[in-house]
């Protein structure tokens, strides 16, 4: 897999052999400065990643290996993410059992919300969990939970860091009303 960082090398963290369980992967490189979040938010739960270049219109061949070895392989989410007409969410989501986090990248037209449809707008059956547009960051948290759901320690730390966010809220409260 993939080139992040410009270094047109593969980056997993946490892999044990067989893939990480979280798979990244984005229609351009153009895509990364958006995609970066999710990565960063995985790294933060320590949970192993791997990210990838593919693209629906660009390279459809490898996306359709990509979707259908996934699951194989031992990613357990599929984090995809894209600009204008997003098609990789979807097509990937068509081609593989796992679960897939759709991140609408926005472009220099229309703010995304091209991209945004393009992923949200899903025909029954085939589901791409849709977060809001750019939000990178959501889609690694949303990762996060999805295997925090059959792993009690990954769990802990997503409520501990829920409570992190309480605290936080509270703290700009109190300096509000300082
Ligand atoms: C989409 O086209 C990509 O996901 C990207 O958001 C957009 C533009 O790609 P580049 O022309 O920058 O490679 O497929």
């Amino acid at each position: 897999m993939v080139a992040t960082g410009g270094q047109g090398v593969t980056e997993e963290r946490g892999g044990t052999g067989s893939a990480p369980p979280v798979g990244v992967i984005m229609g351009s490189d153009s895509d990364w400065p958006t995609m970066r979040a999710a990565a960063e938010a995985l790294a933060e739960f320590d949970v192993g990643y791997e990210v990838g270049v593919i693209s629906a219109h660009r390279t459809p061949v490898k996306m359709i290996d990509y979707a259908k070895s996934a699951a194989d392989r031992g990613i357990r989410v599929i984090i995809a993410g894209a600009g204008g007409a997003a098609a990789l969410p979807g097509m990937v989501a068509a081609a593989t059992p796992l679960p897939v986090i759709g991140v609408p990248v926005a472009l220099k037209h229309l703010d995304g919300l091209d991209s945004l449809l393009s992923i949200v707008q899903m025909p029954a059956g085939i589901p791409v969990a849709t977060v809001s547009i750019g939000n990178g960051r959501n889609a690694g948290l949303l990762a996060v939970r999805i295997l925090a759901a059959s792993d009690e320690k990954l769990r802990n730390r997503m409520s501990a860091f829920q409570t992190q966010l309480e605290e936080l809220v509270a703290q700009k409260e109190a300096a509000l009303r300082a």
